[in-house]
């Protein structure tokens, strides 16, 4: 497709909304499910979420430890990178930043490596889940996150394409450099910008 055609195409429903970024369409009530993985049905009771690296002080929380902490939610819109958006959808668990605070990043933090217990792994910049930018997330629309969705805890950082999100999520490691995770070590963006269509490695 051109770029004039996949604008012009871009919606099954009509005219753009103006929250999609190009080359997006509007997926409706649906949520699909893309996992590379065969999908873990793990025990929220022996999950741990374990911050590590470059940072002062390690730690790794268990989910109800993680509970007693503020907790922090997102109303808006997700990006995957295969071209469908999902409008106006909601999560809640807590912001990345309360963990960070936690542990205290070294000032040679640059990037961070998120890891699932599958082995799945992708890579940040650190400046792009700080700043209420990006959460550990255990519910969507006020239920529990259910396990082909990541659950019971996944990496939400919306405001990229959604395979930053890494699913069953259990372990945050920052580093001084930037390490190309599972898709971008397949040729995927090492940012993953959706308004400016960071696809794949070159875009
Ligand atoms: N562990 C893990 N996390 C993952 C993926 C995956 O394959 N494994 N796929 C990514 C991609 S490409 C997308 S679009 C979203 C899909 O999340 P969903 O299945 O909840 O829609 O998860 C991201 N996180
Ligand atoms: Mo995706």
């Amino acid at each position: 497709m051109t770029d004039a055609t996949r604008g012009f195409f871009g919606s099954r429903r009509g005219p753009l909304d103006p929250r999609l970024p190009p080359g997006q369409y509007d997926v409706g009530a649906d949520f699909p499910v893309l996992t590379a993985e065969v999908t873990p049905h793990l025990d929220a009771r022996s999950w741990t979420m374990t911050l590590d690296g470059l940072v002062a002080s390690p730690r790794t929380w268990t989910w109800d430890e993680l509970h007693t902490m503020e907790g922090s939610g997102y109303d808006g819109d997700i990006h995957c990178v295969t071209t469908w958006s999902k409008l106006g959808t909601s999560f809640a668990g807590v912001s990345i930043d309360t963990l960070l605070s936690a542990v205290r990043p070294l000032p040679s933090a640059s990037h961070v490596v998120a890891t699932s217990t599958t082995g799945y792994t992708t890579n940040l910049p650190l400046a792009h889940v700080t700043g209420g930018k990006a959460w550990l997330a255990w519910t969507h629309e006020g239920r529990p996150l259910p396990p082909e969705h990541g659950g019971p805890v996944r990496l939400l950082v919306p405001h990229l394409y959604f395979w930053k999100s890494a699913k069953w999520v259990t372990r945050l490691t920052l580093l001084d450099h930037d390490e190309p995770g599972f898709w971008e070590q397949r040729g995927y963006h090492d940012l993953g910008d959706p308004w400016l269509e960071q696809r794949y490695q070159g875009d």
